[in-house]
């Protein structure tokens, strides 16, 4: 039987490919890649032969394809239990934050997207955007201070949760708008991680540039 497949988009750009690749690689699973560029002509196309949705990520295993990125991460964990946290209160909680990040922080996603590469952006602050950063400062804090002691990930050990918001953390660097102490340090765990390192050094050799995702003046 082949390998497993993940297909994704533009490394620099797709923070929806990344969250799927790190829970992947993460799991230790041996998976091929196929990178579709986003956003140039033809690419819709590509992507509807693999994905009935039409988005990255999707993954193919055997028979089985799953096309929606929190849907890979519960595929995956059926396999890779401790892509979740073992305790069942922890886990519902890694679900929750999980899922608020999948179906929220609409005005974070509008107004700061990912884009890895990019250093001293500025954009302007809405309530809105404050609100969802704000949030995310929270969840980060609350869960650092709860499981520092069971290790460095937000629920000590690596989990869906981190993955989930490792492209937040590429925001926050981006966009000027960490925080010292515990929050700057979870940035640099997510950063400094040798598997997101791998996916950083893809990115900065793309060479196309999705200009909708190039937001922000760089700061004077
Ligand atoms: N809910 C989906 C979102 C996937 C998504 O929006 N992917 C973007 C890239 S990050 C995409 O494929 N965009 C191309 C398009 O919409 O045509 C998931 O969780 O995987």
């Amino acid at each position: 039987m082949s390998k497993a497949l993940l297909v994704v988009g533009n490394k620099n750009y797709s923070s929806w490919s990344l969250r799927a690749w790190l829970m992947l690689k993460h799991a230790g699973v041996d998976f091929d890649e196929m990178r579709i560029p986003l956003f140039v002509a033809g690419y819709k196309e590509k992507l509807l032969t693999y994905s009935p949705a039409g988005k990255v990520p999707v993954y193919r295993d055997g028979d089985v394809l799953v096309w929606d990125t929190l849907a890979i991460g519960e595929y995956l964990y059926e396999t890779y239990p401790l892509l979740w946290p073992a305790q069942r209160e922890a886990r519902a909680r890694a679900r929750s934050v999980s899922a608020e990040m999948h179906s929220g922080f609409v005005p974070l996603r509008k107004a700061m997207p990912m884009n890895i590469r990019a250093r001293g952006r500025k954009v302007a602050m809405s309530a809105d955007l404050e609100a969802d950063i704000a949030r995310i400062k929270t969840i980060w804090r609350d869960l650092r201070k709860q499981y520092a002691g069971a290790g460095p990930w937000l629920f000590g050990t690596y989990s869906i949760a981190d993955a989930m918001y490792a492209p937040v953390a590429f925001r926050f660097l981006t966009y000027g708008v960490g925080e010292a102490g515990v929050v700057d340090e979870y940035i640099q765990m997510v950063t400094c991680d040798p598997l997101v390192q791998t996916w950083v050094q893809a990115a900065q050799a793309e060479q196309e540039v999705v200009a909708a995702s190039e937001v922000g003046v760089p700061a004077a």
